[in-house]
């Protein structure tokens, strides 16, 4: 019986310091669980950087927050991100904001042809851009983090090596990224990413326009032998958290989340950037992909179908009431702080 006792007080004794041990973490309300949502498979990008932030989020927390993730559409798919948060059928999610191009004009300029020269200038540019015109698309929701993909680039079954070469191709892109594709003549064809795999298999379409790291994330480097250098658009993303699961948040796990937010644009532009270097190296290495760099005079005239992208850009903005050439300029004044 003493022994039973003695054995009790320790247990107890131990039990409490390990409470104590914890306690002046931030968080001293029970156990938070958030779910969050992505609509790629698991090893791309996205997915990347949700499970650093998920991580981050649990050690800043001493594990009060536990986050349960969702990659590859498990939980709510590409175009149905945004509706399935404010509802709360996730509570976080994330979206490529490409896919819905009307609903999210004032951060999607960042997919005009500004030149914005990697992944990680892009997403803290679109940083302030959101944060200095406060989107009234983002008024549902609590907005996490957001960044870019680096600039995109064709990837093809053909080699591109002139504007000849693009007329009438099928490339898949969205947003953006599909306005460029029209003005150089290839046929655009609109889907989310995680349908592209299947489009490339069956011949729908014969490449496509994004960052280069889908090579190898996708493996769509034993299907496209070609990369066309044009390093021209971003695509755009954000992370959203359903309002009611935000305020619900003890104020110490907001500032958690808060803290995070530049951080966050910053990690997965530097990761992104590097895991494109990487991706190219394998492609080339192990794939046999030739990478193709436009001539001087195809470069030109590449360049001068551009122009009118961002000119029309403002012109139709400007008449829906927007400030399009001040946030036109603005992108192009934040890129020079980086
Ligand atoms: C993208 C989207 C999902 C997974 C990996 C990705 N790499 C680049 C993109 C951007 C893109 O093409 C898109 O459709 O959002």
């Amino acid at each position: 019986m003493r022994r039973i006792v003695q054995f009790l007080t320790v247990i107890t004794v131990i039990s409490l310091s390990v409470c104590l041990l914890w306690a002046p973490a931030p968080v001293l309300a029970g156990k938070i669980n958030l779910t969050y949502a992505n609509f790629p498979p698991a090893p791309t990008f996205p997915c990347v950087q949700m499970e650093r932030w998920k991580t981050e989020v649990e050690k800043r927390t001493n594990g009060a927050v536990s986050v349960k993730t969702f990659p590859g559409g498990t939980l709510l798919g590409a175009k149905d991100m945004m509706e399935g948060v404010i509802s709360g059928v996730a509570d976080i999610g994330c979206l490529s904001m490409a896919y819905q191009p009307g609903r999210f004009t004032i951060t999607n300029a960042v997919s005009l042809p500004l030149g914005l020269p990697n992944a990680k200038v892009s997403s803290l540019v679109l940083w302030d851009l959101y944060e200095k015109y406060q989107p009234e698309s983002f008024a549902d929701v609590k907005v996490l983090t957001m960044f870019t993909t680096a600039p995109s680039n064709i990837m093809s079954r053909k080699p591109i090596r002139t504007m000849a070469d693009i007329q009438g191709v099928s490339l898949r892109a969205s947003g953006g990224a599909s306005e460029i594709l029209k003005a150089w003549g290839a046929n655009q064809v609109g889907m989310p990413m995680p349908e592209t795999p299947e489009a490339l298999q069956k011949g729908v379409v014969s490449g496509l326009f994004t960052s280069l790291e889908v090579m190898k994330d996708f493996k769509f480097a034993e299907l496209c032998k070609y990369v066309t250098i044009v390093e021209t658009p971003v695509y755009a993303f954000s992370v959203v958290m359903n309002k009611d699961a935000w305020n619900k948040l003890p104020k110490d796990v907001q500032k958690v989340f808060d803290d995070l937010r530049v951080e966050q644009c910053d990690w997965t532009g530097t990761y992104m950037d590097n895991h494109v270097v990487e991706s190219v190296k394998w492609s080339r290495d192990t794939q046999g992909v030739e990478v193709i760099t436009l001539s001087d005079a195809e470069k030109t005239a590449w360049e001068s179908k551009l122009a009118p992208i961002t000119a029309k850009w403002i012109t139709d903005m400007t008449a829906k009431g927007l400030p399009a050439a001040r946030i036109v300029e603005d992108i192009k004044t934040f890129a020079k702080k980086y």
